[in-house]
């Protein structure tokens, strides 16, 4: 049977996906068309492991181990500040905002996360989490020089504080791949209890 592809995300608040949303306005009108593909603000995200295909029947084993790994969990905030590409600016392939968590309590449930999973057959990423909120992609037929100047101008701007996101539980994500853009559904939710 088809896998289905997954992922581990917070997901944001309206008015967060808002400011996102007239972030992403202001940038479209700064930078020329077609280089960057923006993301749709009511599926931006913030993913804290991408398991890629998972069998179906695996899927309830998931949502247990992240019900386990929320209900040790209390909640918390983070801030949304500026923004930056990946991999550099001279060869754009994500722009993102910024996440801002000074406690730790992010990276430490990114862990116990990647922890649960690797007990259920998924490696943990090898890079170190590098927590962001990605907000367009470099389209693949923009030009190397349009993605420099853009990417550029992006970590030139100075946005500031874009946005808090307080944090009560994680959810499984569903991906569909679609050619309008990827689509995502909620799989499980796991709520945080301490
Ligand atoms: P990104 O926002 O940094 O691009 C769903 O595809 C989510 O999983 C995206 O938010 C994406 O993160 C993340 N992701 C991480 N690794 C991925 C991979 N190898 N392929 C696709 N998505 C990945």
């Amino acid at each position: 049977m088809a896998g289905i592809r997954s992922f581990v995300a917070i997901e944001l608040p309206d008015e967060v996906k808002t400011a996102l949303a007239n972030l992403q306005s202001n940038l479209k009108a700064q930078t020329p068309p077609k280089v960057v593909r923006w993301a749709r603000p009511e599926s931006i995200h913030l993913t804290l492991q991408f398991l890629g295909d998972v069998a179906p029947g695996q899927v309830e084993s998931i949502g247990h181990a992240l019900q386990e790994v929320g209900a040790d969990q209390a909640p918390f905030t983070f801030q949304l500040r500026e923004l930056g590409v990946f991999p550099n600016p001279r060869r754009v392939r994500v722009v993102w905002v910024g996440v801002e968590e000074s406690s730790g309590e992010l990276a430490s449930l990114q862990k116990r996360i990647s922890q649960a999973l690797k007990s259920l057959g998924f490696e943990p990423e090898k890079r170190p989490f590098s927590p962001h909120i990605t907000l367009g992609r470099a389209d693949r037929r923009a030009g190397q020089r349009d993605l420099a100047q853009v990417g550029e101008q992006i970590v030139s701007s100075q946005v500031g504080a874009v946005g808090q996101v307080h944090v009560d539980h994680i959810t499984l994500m569903k991906s569909d791949l679609k050619p309008s853009g990827a689509v995502y559904t909620p799989l499980a939710i796991a709520a945080f209890g301490k």
